[in-house]
């Protein structure tokens, strides 16, 4: 018995006596999340993080209310530094559960700067626009601050580092993504007279899915993205910002620019949510604009998509603090494909030039091998450091019920559709219709075995007799 859930789950029940009820627990596991991307670091490509998380298409977010994607966003390298292989720097970027990819274009940026500043681009998951503007946040400086939870317990120490400890008491509810509100109260250390401030927070967030979200709602609970609240001078919580965003998923830093809204002499914040987030770690930065910051391009010379099978992943202690190893693959998982045209294997390098509508298409255990030339890239001033932001474009559509169109490549998703699915049809030009003929050539069908269901080997007792073809386990590509 093949059982398919809401969220996308596929579970296969075998050898179940007929004419018996028998009761079947949902497999937990997660169904959709994002294409995830790695870096060549001189002996194996490394995990840094997910991408595309806000490039969610056709999210269920309240009755009759679908998500505004933003298909943008840049993801600093940290903790290691890339390397050259074969001359050139290499990532992987690809999709290790089941969602369709739709990868418009790819960008990475060497960002250079002082060695005793920090960079990270401007970025944080909006629930809505106006979605974060590119911008390199240059940090001199940043300093822990202290902070408190909700039941009055010190975490400073817990958010002074990025060491895989977080904030974690959070109270789980029975809808995937949501917890029991809870509140961070942060002290500035000295009361806010103007100027720049900024948070830069850094975690993860195990995601609410279309299917959560929906059966939340029919219970009467919203979600209740980050809000912000300072003391002020008559000891009354005022809200200084709606919605502060969130990590796009799995762990990079967010950037939260309080500049100018406190109230004078505020130094108390704190900020509450309904959303299941681990925070690792808290820096209060006051860097004021105009840090000399040189910003340069990379060029992408080679860009191939392949089947690469399904990454091991590894669960940290605390939910949603996960990696992935590379090179230790299977070549079968429990993914389905949505049905449709995909991009045919190969070189998709010109796909993945500019935004254009003209996309990689891929879909679960695919992905693509992206290389970029760094010797046309600026020396390094003395005294200076080099970080790189890798830059997505792109959209991604998770298998759940409650996300619209969940089981198909189409409809196309399009620069300036507004929600998902588009009321416009996917404009057709002659180059873009040539760019789905050419290109969009790998169907995936309903009556396509391979790509749809596990493929367990047959055993001798069962199939007594008949002669067996060797299982393969590895999807062919059409
Ligand atoms: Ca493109
Ligand atoms: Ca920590």
């Amino acid at each position: 018995m093949r059982l398919r859930w809401p969220t996308g789950v596929a579970q296969d029940e075998i050898e179940l006596a007929a004419g018996a009820a028998r009761p079947i627990v949902e497999l937990d596991r997660r169904g959709s999340s994002c294409p995830v991307l790695f870096a060549w670091d001189g002996s194996r490509y490394r995990f840094i993080t997910d991408v595309l998380g806000a490039g969610v298409l056709g999210h269920w977010v309240a009755p009759g209310t679908r998500n505004v994607p933003d298909p943008t966003e840049y993801v600093k390298i940290e903790g290691f530094s890339p390397s050259l292989r074969n001359g050139l720097l290499s990532f992987q970027l690809m999709e290790p559960m089941e969602e369709v990819v739709y990868l418009d274009q790819v960008r990475l940026l060497a960002v250079d700067h002082p060695a005793d500043t920090e960079v990270f681009p401007n970025e944080y998951f909006a629930s809505n626009p106006p979605f974060p503007e590119f911008k390199v946040i240059a940090s001199r400086g940043a300093r822990p601050a202290r902070v408190w939870d909700g039941n009055g317990a010190d975490v400073t120490e817990t958010l002074r580092s990025r060491d895989h400890r977080y904030v974690d008491k959070l109270e789980l509810l029975r809808f995937q993504g949501f917890v029991r509100p809870h509140t961070l109260e942060v002290d500035l250390g000295e009361p806010y007279t103007g100027g720049p401030l900024r948070l830069l927070w850094y975690g993860h967030i195990e995601y609410f899915t279309a299917t959560s979200m929906y059966a939340a709602d029919q219970a009467g609970l919203q979600p209740l993205a980050p809000y912000v609240e300072a003391l002020n001078a008559d000891g009354q919580w005022v809200r200084v910002l709606d919605d502060m965003g969130f990590p796009a998923g799995l762990p990079r830093t967010i950037t939260v620019d309080l500049t100018g809204k406190l109230p004078p002499g505020a130094r108390r914040l704190r900020v509450t949510t309904n959303l299941q987030i681990y925070w690792d770690q808290l820096l209060v930065d006051r860097t004021p604009e105009g840090e000399p910051v040189r910003v340069s391009e990379a060029a992408l010379t080679r860009a191939q998509l392949s089947f690469h099978g399904y990454p091991r992943t590894i669960e940290g202690a605390t939910p949603g603090d996960l990696s992935y190893v590379y090179e230790q693959v299977s070549d079968s998982g429990p993914y389905a494909r949505q049905l449709g045209a995909y991009t045919r294997l190969g070189d998709v390098r010109q796909l993945l030039d500019a935004s254009d509508n003209r996309f990689a298409i891929f879909g679960s255990g695919e992905g693509v091998t992206l290389e970029f030339d760094s010797a046309s890239l600026p020396p390094l001033p003395s005294g200076w450091k080099r970080d790189y932001f890798f830059y997505a474009d792109g959209y991604e559509k998770d298998m759940d019920f409650y996300a619209a169109e969940p089981l198909t490549v189409e409809p196309l998703p399009f620069r300036g559709m507004g929600v998902y699915p588009p009321t416009l049809p996917y404009p057709d030009t002659d180059t873009s219709l040539g760019y789905r003929l050419d290109n969009n050539s790998r169907f995936v069908g309903s009556q396509d075995p391979p790509a749809y269901r596990f493929r367990y080997g047959k055993t001798r007792r069962q199939f007594q007799g008949e002669s067996l073809k060797p299982e393969t386990a590895r999807p062919r590509a059409r």
